[in-house]
């Protein structure tokens, strides 16, 4: 097997903060350099999510190592697994997704509660480790998520965070079947996912996002409303209209704009659930405290998912019953795919190939 695997591969890498996004050669990891726990994957793909757009740009608060390959959607093949590695739940020849949560400890507080998001030992896919925009890319056996016959691999790279992301903030945004659910950013990576899974767990969705491709996009995939922001003039006079005056029961807010979430306490009915997911680099939610009391919102911070809600949204693609709308471009277009993310024009998701 070894023999198989290359010295040197082929990464995206930003340099430091703010540079542009390079395709560099990097060497690869072998077998016998992998530790217990560690296992090696040949990618197949990657999506590109705007995550790792802020990452590049080191726009967050909390800031990315450099130099950095991103990327944190990723699906690949076990071509190695660390000696001595003990009770490893896949083997050489699996498929499998690499997610955000690179790697969890397992057993500090917020891991025992299951809480693997908040692990105080994370490592992070493109943030604090090497991510998915890389030909070969060192993982960890007990975190990678196992990708299920049914699906194909660029299908399923999105799923891995734009996908559980969506997924989990829904899953405990608190609705019923037949519930309004608002989804501003609707026509964007991660929006168009919410859509589909939103129908899936019976809600009733308004769309929110700009433009007749993304319109398109959001009706052909369930949407029941669509309100586009670019023209619309009061967002939560007409939230209220289609939902008889009384407001809808949960919003998932996936702009990156902090408007989309102050509209949000205003149109949300008496006990509504605001699932922010979203990661504006620097806004603050200016929500009025008096309503949020008064009508009992909760504000839910949603970030990612655990290994459980990651196998669950991937069960459901591979279901068939949601699919990412996606593109394909190679990793060395990445450059034109980040223009593309920063300037609003992708509707759904791109998905690299890794040429
Ligand atoms: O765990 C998390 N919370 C998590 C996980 C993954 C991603 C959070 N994120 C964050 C990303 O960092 C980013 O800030 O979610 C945000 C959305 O990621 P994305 O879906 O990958 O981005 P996108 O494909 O660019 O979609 C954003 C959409 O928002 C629309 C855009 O047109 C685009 O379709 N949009 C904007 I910009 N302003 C809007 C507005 N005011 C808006 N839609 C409605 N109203
Ligand atoms: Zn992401």
């Amino acid at each position: 097997m070894s023999q198989q695997i290359p010295t040197s591969q082929k990464v995206a890498i930003v340099a430091s903060s703010g540079a542009r996004v390079q395709i560099k050669d990097h060497p690869v990891k072998s077998p016998e350099q992998l530790a217990p726990g560690e296992c090696l994957l040949k990618m197949h793909c990657t999506g590109v999510c705007h995550t790792d757009l802020h990452a590049a740009m080191g726009d967050w608060p909390v800031k990315p190592m450099t130099p950095l390959i991103g990327g944190h959607e990723g699906v690949g093949t076990v071509v190695a697994i660390g000696k001595n590695t003990e009770r490893s739940p896949i083997k050489i020849g699996d498929r499998v997704g690499v997610k955000w949560i690179a790697d969890s400890c397992r057993d500090c507080e917020q891991c025992r509660k299951g809480h693997e998001q908040n692990c105080e030992n994370i490592k992070i896919s493109g943030y604090t480790v090497d991510g998915t925009f890389s030909q070969y890319l060192v993982s960890y056996v007990h975190s990678v998520t196992p990708i299920p016959e049914g699906i194909e691999s660029e299908a399923a790279a999105s799923i891995l965070c734009a996908g559980v992301t969506v997924y989990r903030a829904l899953k405990y945004s608190e609705t019923s079947p037949g519930d309004w659910v608002v989804l501003p950013g609707a026509g964007g990576g991660l929006g168009h996912l919410a859509v589909q899974y939103a129908r899936y767990m019976g809600l009733r969705v308004i769309a929110i996002d700009g433009g007749e491709e993304k319109r398109e996009l959001c009706k052909a995939l369930g949407a029941e409303q669509w309100i586009d922001f670019t023209q619309c003039k009061d967002i939560v006079a007409e939230v209220k209209r289609l939902t008889d005056g009384r407001g809808a029961h949960a919003a998932v807010v996936t702009t990156a704009s902090s408007s989309g979430y102050t509209q949000a306490i205003d149109y949300l009915r008496d006990n509504g659930h605001l699932m922010a997911v979203g990661l504006p680099a620097k806004a603050t939610l200016d929500a009025s405290i008096f309503f949020t009391v008064f009508k009992s919102i909760t504000i839910h911070g949603s970030y990612v998912g655990n290994r459980q809600d990651a196998v669950e949204a991937i069960n459901i693609a591979a279901s068939g019953a949601v699919k990412c709308h996606y593109k394909m471009r190679k990793l060395s277009e990445i450059d034109q795919v980040y223009d593309d993310l920063a300037k609003g024009k992708i509707a759904g998701r791109v998905v690299l190939s890794m040429e």
